[in-house]
């Protein structure tokens, strides 16, 4: 069998994994989760809910919101207290996305749950809706649809609130309306985060961190605006952060996109993340089949046939283009 190679971020998981089991040997470290970073700066929680100011051991790789740390004290009397970063436990999962010149830029680790935040204003992107639903579904955590703003409801854009419900809760998955000005839809939206650690995401401008501020009214966070011209967010949020709820579970707000690609992910991943394809996985009359143009493609004869929404399996291609690109 081919001796399989690890990449770099495998090696440095593994060597922090060797780290975490020597450090624990050391009574005089600490466990913490990393609420935010600040360039090589990071803030952690640790197991009391205390916060400190962390700076991080070389060669640890990268380390991002929601990572399980560990640290060792430098200064327990300064307010706040800091500490250096020694270790970094093994992640169950990591979000990322493609980031300048198709680098993976990582987002924050360990979710369970992925809140995929859209609006009345700004529009809905469905075709960003499926790409994070393929990255939901492959990290694997529960995708959640969340239509904020739904107080601008009106005879105009009632197709859209219409339209996500038709795909998306069709084929299974929850689609919550809230209005975060309004406090409409909360109670829902929370008690989905409870004992669990959820992301919000999405365009910039849609009411994350609203939402946030709405669930979490005495905490400090800025919100942004809308421009009036484009309707578009204004890059508000700049860093994930990870906020605890009082219900159990922690909740991250992160920054907006333009765009959202996920990384790396190959034929199989890509189908894996339209759950309802995943009955005509091996049933094309090909095994090589592209689903894009051979005859006896399941996937085509299912949406000639209306058993799939045409446009997801659009998504489904035009995903499958562009990982070809990548
Ligand atoms: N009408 C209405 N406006 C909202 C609602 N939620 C948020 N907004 C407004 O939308 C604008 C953007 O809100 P933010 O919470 O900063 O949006 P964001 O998604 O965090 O944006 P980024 O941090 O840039 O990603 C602000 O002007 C909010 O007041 C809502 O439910 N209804
Ligand atoms: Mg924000
Ligand atoms: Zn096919």
């Amino acid at each position: 069998m081919a001796k399989r190679r690890l990449t770099k971020q495998q090696q440095r998981q593994i060597s922090a994994n060797k780290n975490l089991n020597t450090v624990r040997e050391n009574t005089d470290t600490h466990n913490g989760t990393v609420i935010t970073h600040h360039g090589k700066e990071l803030i952690v929680r640790n197991e009391i809910g205390e916060t400190i100011n962390c700076q991080l051991r070389q060669n640890l790789g990268t380390i991002v919101c929601g990572d399980h740390i560990v640290f060792e004290y430098l200064d327990k009397q300064s307010e706040p207290k800091t500490a250096i970063v020694i270790a970094c436990a093994e992640r169950d999962n990591i979000l990322q996305k493609s980031g300048f010149g198709s680098k993976a830029k990582a987002v924050a680790a360990n979710i369970d749950q992925v809140i995929i935040v859209c609006s009345l204003v700004p529009k809905p992107n469905s075709y960003l809706i499926d790409r994070y639903l393929v990255a939901a579904e492959n990290l694997p955590a529960k995708p959640i649809i969340v239509i904020n703003k739904i107080d601008l409801l009106d005879e105009e854009n009632e197709h859209v609130v219409n339209d996500i419900n038709a795909i998306y809760d069709t084929i299974g998955y929850r689609v919550l309306e809230t209005s975060a000005i309004r406090s409409t839809g909360l109670d829902e939206l929370q008690s989905m985060l409870a004992d669990a650690t959820s992301i919000l995401v999405g365009l910039s401008g849609v009411g994350k961190s609203s939402l946030v501020k709405d669930l979490l009214p005495d905490i400090d966070i800025r919100i942004g605006e809308i421009s009036e011209a484009s309707k578009e967010g204004k890059h508000t949020t700049t860093v994930s952060t990870l906020y605890s709820l009082p219900t159990g579970g922690h909740l991250i707000d992160s920054p907006g996109v333009r765009d959202f690609s996920p990384i790396n992910l190959d034929k199989e991943q890509i189908l894996n993340g339209f759950i309802e394809l995943k009955p005509y996985r091996g049933k094309c009359k090909f095994a090589n089949c592209s689903h894009t143009h051979e005859p006896g493609c399941a996937i085509t004869e299912a949406v000639e046939e209306g058993r799939v929404n045409p446009q997801r399996v659009n998504s489904f291609r035009k995903m499958l283009e562009d990982a070809e690109k990548q």
